[in-house]
């Protein structure tokens, strides 16, 4: 098949999805078109199945938000056309799913028929996507996919209960490399940051405030008291100078480190004890699926879809959201060594149920099935 993959290419969880997916897709044969204002970033090597087209963005004087969803629409309609697309498969449904749609009726212009399939992340429908200023286009545009996909059944359940919808949406979870995410031997790296034999405990995000990072440090600093331990706080976004500052009034600089946006986020998880996900929204949580192929139990709140991925009481806990006592008392309860081995393997084994060998097969049955369908409706 010849898919091309629309995405955020360089922030979020969405777009790290997209290009994984895109890179299991063109080793299994597929000829893999990313569409996209500039290169995502996990694509940073050579593959003869994958390609990358940049959406150029004019500016004009006029423009004072410059029309990146008909651009990206034009591009749409320019490699569908020139690389002979079979199908146009869009995560995050803002503005890439009506991009996709004005795409797809200029190419039935010119007698070509372009199926294109939506996948919901989260944000786009919990949070931004409920908007009023993007609602209508938001359910429209779920309605008129070919097909749409949540990551989520909670996700799923929450779209139908906002939006007026009117078609099936399928879920099919987020999905890890277990080859590329696994523990590695760092033993170094783990003396340096915790030479006491310290605990280490670990929070991943792009610091934006669903995430609650505040809490993280909170429940740190009640851990600590009890069990000797350190921090690292790994990403960048809007919330991280007011965490970085939090960190310097209530537990000094020493023993929480940030360590900004890295690319080997595994190295840094294959030493860690213990993972937290405190956030309000979140419709599955990769960064703790990451966690967990690498062995790291997860402590999460009960957001979203985060239930379907964290199991309570073997890879990890469940908490409610800002219950801090609560996750600070799971934690301790993990870290004890009689127990924080059952948890790592608790983790691990639940990791394994998202393989990306046991996923991807899901998306390119659904490729299929679009593609047929399309070709029987043109022919009926
Ligand atoms: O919050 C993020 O990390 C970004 C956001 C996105 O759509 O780019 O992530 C969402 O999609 C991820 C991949 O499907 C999910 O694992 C995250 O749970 C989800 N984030 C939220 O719902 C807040």
């Amino acid at each position: 098949m010849k898919v091309g993959i629309v995405c955020y290419p360089t922030y979020g969880g969405s777009g790290v999805v997209a290009t994984e997916l895109g890179k299991a897709l063109a080793k299994e044969g597929h000829e893999i078109h990313f569409i996209t204002y500039s290169q995502p970033t996990r694509l940073d090597f050579f593959s003869e199945n994958l390609y990358y087209h940049e959406v150029a963005i004019k500016d004009y004087p006029l423009f004072d938000y410059p029309p990146y969803e008909l651009a990206l629409a034009s591009r749409l309609v320019d490699v569908a056309e020139h690389e002979g697309l079979d199908l146009l498969h869009v995560h995050y449904a803002i503005p890439h799913a009506s991009a996709a749609h004005l795409a797809k009726q200029i190419l039935a212009k010119k007698g070509i028929t372009i199926p294109f399939i939506t996948t919901l992340h989260g944000t786009d429908i919990t949070l931004v996507g409920k908007e009023s200023s993007y609602e209508p286009v938001v359910t429209f545009t779920i309605n008129e996919s070919d097909a749409v996909t949540s990551v989520s059944d909670d996700l799923k359940k929450e779209t139908l209960q906002h939006f007026n919808i009117s078609r099936e949406i399928e879920v099919i979870p987020n999905f890890i490399d277990l080859k590329r995410f696994k523990k590695q031997k760092k033993d170094h790296f783990k003396k340096a940051i915790c030479p006491n034999g310290e605990k280490l405990l670990v929070h991943t995000s792009n610091f934006r405030r669903v995430k609650r990072v505040q809490d993280v440090i909170e429940v740190f600093n009640k851990v600590r008291q009890v069990v000797p331990a350190k921090l690292l706080m790994v990403g960048d976004g809007p919330e991280r100078s007011n965490a970085e500052e939090f960190c310097r009034r209530t537990c000094g600089i020493d023993d929480v480190r940030f360590l900004g946006k890295l690319e080997a986020v595994e190295e840094v998880l294959s030493v860690s004890d213990l993972f937290y996900m405190t956030s309000e929204k979140e419709s599955f949580g990769l960064a703790a699926l990451e966690a967990m192929a690498c062995q790291v139990p997860v402590i999460s709140t009960n957001a979203g879809g985060l239930p379907e991925l964290n199991q309570d009481g073997i890879s990890g806990f469940i908490c409610e959201i800002g219950d801090l006592d609560d996750m600070a008392k799971k934690s301790m309860h993990i870290l004890d060594d009689n127990n924080l081995q059952k948890f790592k393997e608790g983790a691990l084994n639940r990791a394994r149920d998202f393989d990306v060998s046991k996923i991807m097969p899901l998306y390119e049955e659904l490729y299929h099935r679009v593609i047929e369908k399309s070709k029987t409706s043109i022919t009926a």
